[in-house]
């Protein structure tokens, strides 16, 4: 028996420093809806959907991103978006910042939660690649300083039976690394979902700017060919405040062709009915159980980074 899922990337357009939390749950609900017209079962939003990009700032006083941030999901702010869901039977992956008191301490993630046709939370991400600076250069047009406002996520790569598959999540700069899509295709996954908020310039890589789409695009599909996997990428895109972000949200199949792609940098939904058996098809190509050889690939995860000494 086929096995198919129709999913979107519902990329937003800019989100605005002063826009209210209600103003950017109403343009979800909106894309929510679309996606319920071109039968969509899950509606992919970006990473950080709720808020701007704030990381672009320095801000020597943290708690002044305190705003930025999430201590419950869902929230009274968000709420009606879980409604919304259940009302259409369309579930969603949502990128927001994550801020709860533990131990004393305040912690603070990246993070992304999978929804379900009910509106329930399936499973929760935080995102493990945390690019950018802890360290504010005034040399920069604009600052990437994830690092200085977010912990490295410590969930690792969960994958979850869900949709009629197994779902894994990413966020952003982890599209870029092979590890990502490894760690949940050996896990089973079928289809990553993913936000990201990127770019299009990277000031203090100018050199690389040319190649932005293609580095993009590149990442996802050699992944989607090398580990049988669907992945649906949702930005954040246009000019927010006063940095241009790329749009070029997509979906990319386990064959490595991109079925989808935006044309704009608003908000905007792309869907595709994905086939689902394509990706054990692919799997089996490179047949992981008896063709890999972990024994010539300990270096992966015996090199440790260099903890920097925190800020
Ligand atoms: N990082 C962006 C990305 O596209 C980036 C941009 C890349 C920032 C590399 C710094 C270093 O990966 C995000 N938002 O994760």
């Amino acid at each position: 028996m086929p096995r198919y899922l129709t999913v979107a990337a519902a990329q937003l357009g800019p989100v605005l420093r002063d826009e209210p939390r209600e103003s950017v749950v109403k343009r979800l609900i909106a894309l929510l809806e679309q996606g319920k017209k071109a039968g969509c079962e899950l509606v992919v939003f970006p990473e950080m959907a709720l808020t701007t990009f704030f990381p672009r700032w320095y801000m020597a006083n943290k708690a002044e991103t305190d705003e930025f941030f999430e201590r419950a999901m869902p929230n009274d702010r968000t709420q009606p978006l879980f409604e919304a869901a259940a009302r259409l039977g369309v579930g969603f992956y949502l990128g927001y910042c994550e801020m709860f008191e533990e131990g004393g301490r305040t912690r603070r993630f990246n993070s992304a939660v999978l929804v379900d046709q009910k509106g329930r939370i399936i499973g929760k991400y935080r995102k493990v690649h945390v690019p950018g600076n802890r360290v504010y250069d005034p040399k920069l047009p604009y600052q990437h300083m994830e690092p200085y406002y977010f912990e490295d996520g410590d969930l690792g790569f969960p994958v979850w039976q869900a949709f009629g598959t197994t779902v894994g999540m990413a966020i952003c700069n982890d599209r870029r690394w092979p590890e990502t899509y490894r760690v949940m295709a050996l896990k089973g996954a079928e289809l990553i979902v993913l936000g990201f908020n990127s770019p299009s310039q990277l000031p203090d890589w100018p050199d690389q700017n040319v190649f932005r789409v293609q580095h993009h695009l590149v990442c996802m599909q050699a992944a989607a060919y090398q580990n049988g996997l669907w992945i649906v990428a949702s930005s954040k895109a246009g000019r927010e405040e006063g940095v241009d972000m790329m749009g070029h949200s997509c979906i990319v199949a386990p064959s490595s062709d991109v079925v989808a792609v935006t044309q704009g940098l608003g908000d905007e939904l792309i869907a595709y009915r994905c086939d689902l058996d394509l990706a054990p098809y692919y799997k089996s190509f490179f047949g992981f159980e008896q063709n890999r050889r972990p024994e010539h690939y300990g270096i992966i995860t015996q090199m440790q980074r260099q903890r920097l000494a925190a800020q």
